[in-house]
Parts: structure tokens; sequence; C-alpha cells
């Protein structure tokens, strides 16, 4: 049933996570606790080994698509595969040469996507050891950058403007892991009008630049449409601005509604405010910071769904704060 193609995303119980796990339209059930795994054959479970701060337990992020849902293990990539669609995670230890580990991972990311006959990336989580510790004359956050980019240019149909929504934190672990959803058809790249595009950042932030869109605006083909909104900070031109987490937490609700407003202005998901971004997911780089970001958000997003807090360090050392979510809008058309 090709033509009931979709996606959907949304937080439920670890209760509820555990009851669902075998229905066969379940994509993938992202779960957040310190240890980390792209999960086993035949299960939808992934492990991000990103710490809560939420009070326990921490929400499950659960993916679900039209089935049926094939779990398969391909060496160090878990595939969720579905018609015209999949989630594709991956890990590998990082020994210090981090830009060779993205490179590689990118490679089997992409070739496997293109092997599944779903070669468009729309939206990629990453989450790599020490990201602002030093590396050589940079650090592991633009080590990994180089070798991300390094990949995608060698794909003959590169392009920046078809890059993937994404977000990319640090933490305390050994391997590097990320997880992608990939499908048969594109989505079309939103940037935000108050940030230079990442992909154009100039090389002061490292010698390749990120490789992702600001945000990505799906249409599946069952008509519901989807904004994939990439971890957004308090950078406005190409700068971090402000040095406290309620500036910066500001800033990057700016960020978010001036995003929101240029996928509107495109035509797509039509999100109207903040509140319509669900789920959200923060990542905040100093855990005492969680109640300040939180009484933040709740005074912009009154009678919303739960919001999931992390622990996780942004890429460049003078962040505190990175805000990623998903607009849905399953209005048929
Ligand atoms: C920024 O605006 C913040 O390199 O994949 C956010 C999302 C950031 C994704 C990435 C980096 C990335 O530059 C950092």
């Amino acid at each position: 049933m090709p033509d009931m193609l979709g996606a959907t995303v949304s937080f439920v119980s670890p209760e509820t996570a555990g009851q669902i796990a075998e229905q066969p339209d379940v994509l993938a059930l992202v779960r957040f606790s310190t240890q980390r795994s792209t999960g086993e054959d035949g299960s939808p479970w992934l492990d991000t080994g990103l710490q809560a701060l939420n009070e326990n337990p921490p929400p499950v992020q659960c993916w679900r698509t039209h089935g049926p849902v094939c779990h398969t293990r391909m060496g160090r990539l878990m595939v969720h595969s579905a018609p015209g669609l999949a989630m594709i995670a991956g890990e590998v230890s990082d020994h210090g040469d981090t830009a060779g580990a993205a490179e590689s991972l990118y490679r089997d990311l992409v070739h496997t996507a293109e092997q599944l006959g779903c070669p468009h990336l729309l939206r990629i989580w990453q989450y790599i050891p020490r990201i602002n510790e030093p590396l050589g004359d940079e650090d592991r956050y633009m080590a990994y950058c180089a070798g991300r980019r390094k990949a995608l240019n060698a794909l003959e149909r590169h392009h920046d403007t078809t890059l993937p929504a994404a977000c990319l934190l640090g933490d305390y672990s050994d391997s590097i892991l990320l997880y992608a959803l990939v499908s048969e058809h594109p989505g079309s790249q939103v940037e935000n009008p108050r940030q230079v595009s990442a992909f154009n950042y100039p090389p002061q932030y490292g010698r390749s630049s990120p490789s992702f869109s600001r945000a990505l605006a799906v249409r599946w083909p069952n008509g519901s449409q989807q904004l994939y909104i990439s971890g957004t900070a308090s950078v406005v031109g190409h700068a971090t601005r402000h040095g406290t987490i309620e500036e910066q937490t500001r800033e990057t609700l700016a960020n978010l509604e001036a995003l929101l407003a240029s996928g509107r202005a495109q035509g797509d998901p039509q999100p109207e405010t903040l509140a319509t971004i669900d789920p959200i997911k923060v990542y905040i780089r100093h855990p005492e910071d969680y109640p300040t970001v939180r009484r933040i958000l709740e005074a912009n997003l009154p009678d919303r769904h739960p919001v999931l807090y992390l622990k996780a360090d942004v890429c460049r050392a003078d962040l505190l704060v990175e805000i990623e979510g998903v607009v849905s809008n399953s209005d048929s058309g």
C-alpha cells in the first residue's frame, strides 16, 4: 500500500511503548537512558544513551508508519524498513579519528538508504562523544563536520539544498550514534532568514561547513505533512548570541518562530505557533539550567504535551541549549 505512505511521531509512556512494541506498524521506539545501543534483529528499540532530565521515567519517542515494518540488523547498522521509508541507526566507536568515523558511517548510511530505495535523508539525529574537546588544531565537532561533508560531497547527486534536518550533540560515551529517517520521496528545505544557512557558515566554525538544513518539509503520499525542525540554538547570523541561559533560551524560541514563519511562507505544513511543535526535545548543557529552561518554555508553550529535556553538550562550547521538534498536520489534501 505505497499510496498510504506516511509517518507519525509522538511521546508515549514506557508502559505503552512496551505494550505496542510488537505491533507491525511501529517503525522505531527511541529510548533515553544512559545505555547506548542500535538494538537487535526483530526489535524496534533504539537506545540513545542520552540522559533525560525529566522526572523519571522519561517518555519514549514512538515512530509509526503503515506496516509491515521489518527490523533487520546489517552489521553496524540497524534497519527498520517499511514500504517507502525507513529508520536506519548506526553506531561506531570513536578511537580518535572522528572525521574518518563520521565519513564511514555516513557512507554506510547513504549506501544502505539507496539499496532500500529510500535515498532521501529527511531527518538525522547524531550523538558523539566529547564534542567540544580539542582534536589537533580543531575540535571533535569540526572533525565530524569534515567527515560528514566528505561522504556527502562524494555523492554525485549531492546538493546543499537537499540536506536533511539534523541535530548533533555531545555526550561522554565511547561511540558515535546516529539514526536517520529516510524516504522514497524528497522533502523540501526550509531555511531561517535570521540565520546564515549552516552549510554556508564561514570557516571560523570549521574547515567544512555543517551539512544540514534548518528544517525539512515533507508531504507524505497519504496527505499528511510534517516539518522536521533541526536542532535550533542561540545563533543569529552565524554568531553565538548571549551568555546567559535565559537569553539563549529566548533567542532560540525567536529562531523557532522565524523558522515556522519561513515554512509557512513556503506553503509547506502550516505551523501556526510554537505550540504546534510536538514532540519537542530540549538539550541542556548544564543540568542546573533545567528549571530555568523549563520555566521559560512552559510560559511560552501553554497547555501542551510533555517536553523531553536531555543532558547534552551543544556543538559550540558557548552554546548552552538547543531545541528540536516536529510539526505534524494530518489534514489531507
Ligand atoms: C547551529 O545552529 C547549532 O552540525 O548537524 C544544530 C543542528 C547545530 C545540527 C549539525 C549543528 C548541527 O549551528 C548547531
